[in-house]
Formats: structure tokens, sequence, C-alpha cells
């Protein structure tokens, strides 16, 4: 018996230094949910996209309803959340490029700051994940199925059954079983509710079950003739591919919303699995986690789909940050994806002096403060996905979009004003009125001063 408690005495003693040291850094997760448009999330509202796990870790933290991302389509965002950079100074403003500045990715950043990286799920930029800094990988590249996917485990093939985000998280907790002491870095990226290779949301019928299909919700301007948006929306991708996917029809529309979001409810299920581990553990009280989407997406509204476009369907995104010390609170600040950058690295106490084209949320995320942006800034700057060039200015009550010519340099194409508050779904475009001339001049100058700097 005395044996036994001195040597239980003496494994506490061993093992108490190690937990201490490890208690000196917080950890970080960065959930990125792909696809998720920021009124997916059931957080204190009564939505058809019901999400209940997310639901219950935004209320134990801080919640952002007016989060945006930089460019609005996985690549771009992915690039700027790890750099903390727009496309246009970070280099990726399309599918197909590489983030440039590989030893400054976040990755590399914590990794030499003693963090143990490592990367789950979705993979999508041109960049090997150890380049930027991961130790670990566990992913699939791009767009993938949703059952039994060959992941990459550090670069070799590794074939799972089951459905895809169960297996990104279900690795993500065997990763945090078998850690060791030092505080991590985990970057988890789900696949859901982004469609799956073939166009579909293929959910077995027990996740289906939770929603109605006749009572999905139709946009107002599902059925709409294109008055006020730019003219080449209709003859485009973002209308045309909306025609191949039915859209002209509400029961397709009802179908395609259905299955969203039944997809979206089962990559919230998946994602219980690693909040009841956090939980179970009690690693919250030392572990950040930040939770937001790469980029929204259209079902119908404006007659559109996919993402890319400055509209909120598209450039809003869920996003909420619990964890030591954070309020339990909605913040009133607008935050961009590049936010994570210098938020982390404060959080973390890491000195760096860094090109960030983003503010450190670390104020926000323990009380409200007066918020430091009055506008954000977007630029979509090369055509992707059958856009034209275009950039926005955000305030909480006014959005303003310009439009280039895609082939002649800087040749303007539209101009579009919303009035958010008496028209959230950006309905009428008020660039003509008369009445709004002020605001629109002002905007106007505000968006051309931002595209001059934005590669500064
Ligand atoms: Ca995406």
């Amino acid at each position: 018996m005395i044996y036994l408690f001195l040597m239980h005495f003496l494994l506490s003693w061993l093992a108490f230094p190690e937990k201490s040291k490890s208690a000196e850094k917080p950890n970080f997760i960065i959930l990125l949910v792909d696809d998720q448009r920021w009124d997916a999330l059931s957080y204190g509202k009564n939505t058809y996209f019901t999400t209940p796990e997310l639901a219950k870790l935004a209320a134990q933290g801080t919640y952002f309803p007016d989060a945006f991302v930089t460019l609005s389509i996985c690549t771009p965002s992915r690039a700027a959340i790890l750099s903390g950079q727009y496309g246009s100074r970070n280099g990726v403003m399309d599918m197909g490029s590489r983030l440039k500045d590989e030893p400054n990715a976040l990755g590399n950043i914590m990794k030499n700051n003693g963090y143990a990286t490592a990367v789950f799920g979705k993979w999508h930029l041109p960049n090997q994940p150890d380049n930027l800094g991961f130790d670990y990988s566990f992913i699939f590249k791009g767009i993938t199925t949703y059952w039994d996917v060959d992941f990459l485990e550090n670069g070799k093939k590794k074939s799972t059954d089951g459905f895809v985000d169960d297996q990104t998280i279900d690795q993500t907790v065997d990763y945090l079983k078998k850690r060791d002491d030092r505080p991590f870095f985990l970057f988890v990226n789900t696949f859901a509710p982004h469609m799956d290779e073939n166009y579909d949301w293929p959910i077995k019928a027990a996740e289906r079950s939770h929603f109605d299909q006749q009572a999905a919700p139709l946009p107002a301007d599902w059925n709409t003739d294109f008055e006020g948006k730019p003219a080449y929306l209709k003859s485009e991708r973002p209308h045309q591919r909306a025609l191949e996917y039915g859209y002209d029809r509400p029961d397709s529309i009802r179908s395609h919303v259905y299955k969203y979001a039944a997809a979206n409810y089962a990559m919230d299920q998946a994602v219980g699995r690693l909040s009841k581990y956090l939980t179970d553990e009690k690693l919250l009280d030392n572990t950040y986690l930040i939770v937001l989407g790469d980029n929204g997406w259209f079902m119908a509204e404006h007659g559109l789909t996919s993402k890319v476009l400055a509209y909120e369907e598209s450039m809003r995104v869920p996003f909420f940050v619990l964890g030591p010390k954070v309020a339990v609170q909605k913040s009133d600040e607008m935050v961009l994806n590049v936010d994570l950058y210098p938020t982390i690295l404060d959080l973390a106490g890491i000195q760096k002096t860094i090109h960030s084209q983003s503010i450190s949320l670390k104020k926000q995320l323990s009380s409200q403060g007066k918020p430091k942006r009055n506008h954000v800034f977007y630029e979509a700057p090369v055509p992707v996905h059958g856009t034209y060039p275009h950039y926005a200015i955000r305030t909480k009550t006014w959005k303003y979009i310009v439009t280039y010519h895609p082939e002649k340099a800087r040749e303007l194409y539209s101009e579009e004003l919303y009035d958010l508050r008496n028209d959230p779904k950006e309905l009428k475009n008020l660039a003509a009125d008369s009445g709004s001339a002020k605001v629109l001049a002002q905007l106007r100058k505000t968006a051309q001063k931002e595209i001059q700097n934005s590669n500064q």
C-alpha cells in the first residue's frame, strides 16, 4: 500500500512539470467548414439549417455575426487564413496559385515557436502541407466524395470507410490522444457541406430525416430578371450553372437546400465528436477553438449558384471563438478570415513583425469595446468561375460593389449600392438613386483607396 502511494506520488511529481510546461502556452484549433453560409449556423435563432453541436460551442464563446472572407472561394480563403494577407499580396487569387511566402505561413511560425502542428481533412493549396509548417497531415486534396475517401497520411495513401468528415474528426481526436507535451496548433478542415465531385450531397436517410424538403426556404429573388445586377451574370456560369441545377423551378431549389442542410447537419454531428473529446478532457481550459466557414454558397439567391461574388450569401461566413478567458458574447466587430493570423500570434504571445493586412481580435475576445473597423474590403481581382473582376466595401449598413471588364483593364463595368439596413437581401441596387449619391461617392472613394493599397 505504502509502495503504491509512493509510486503514485512519484508519478504525479514526474508528470506535473510536463503538464505545467504545456499549460504555459495555449493550444489552437482552427476548424474550417467548407462552403458553410453565415446563416447555416443555428446560433440564437430559428433557422432551417440546424447545427446543434456548433450552436452549443458558439454559445460558450464570442460569436461574430459580421464575419467575412477576403475572397469567397476555397483556395484563396485558405491562403488568406494561413498568410494573414489578401490574395493580391499573397499570390492566391484563383484555384491554382501557390502561396508565395512559405516561411511566414502560420504553420511555420507556430512550429518555429515550439508548437506541434498538424492538418486534417480538405487541403486545397498547391503548396505541400509540410512546406507550410504542418509536421503531420491527414488530408485529401480538393474535391472528393462523401464516403470511403482515400486520404493521404503524411503523403501516403490511407483508405477509409464511412463519412468523410467523421474520418477527419476521428483522426484529429486520435492525434490529440497520442500527442506529446508540446502545445498544439491544428488546422481541421471539413468537406461537407461542399457538394461532392458528382455535384450532389449524398447524405444518408438518417441525417436527411431531420429536414422537411417541402419546408426548405425559397429566396425572394430566385426568379429574378437581373434588374440592377451586372448584366453578364445572366449569361455566365453563376446563373447558367444555376439553370443546370434546375433553379428555374422551386422544387429543384428546395431539393438542393434540403440536401445542403442535411450535409451541414452531418458535418455538425461529426464536429460533435471533437467537441465531446475537448470537453471531456477539459482541453478548452487552455485551447482556443476558432470556427469559421471558408466561403458561403448561393442557393438561387439572385438566380445564382456557387460563390466568389460579393453578395452576403457568398462573402459572409459563420465565425466564433471559444477558449481561455474568451467572453460569452455577440461581438459588434466586423471581422475577416485574415484576422486569424495576427489573433493567433497575439494570443500565443509570439512577437513577430508581420506584414499583415488584418487586425488582432484578442481584445474583442474578452470584451466589447469600440469596434476597430468601420468597413471591410473584399477583392475578386481576377475572373474565377465566370465572374468579372470586382471589389466591394461593406459597412454595417451599406455595401458598394464595383465590377470591371474582364479584358479591358480598369474599365468600369458596373456599380452596385445596397442599403443593408432596409434591404439585407440586396435586392435593390441604389447606385442610380439620387437620394443615395452621397453614400455612393463616399464608398466609391473608399473602394479606390483600398484597391490601390491592396497589394502594398
Ligand atoms: Ca469552400
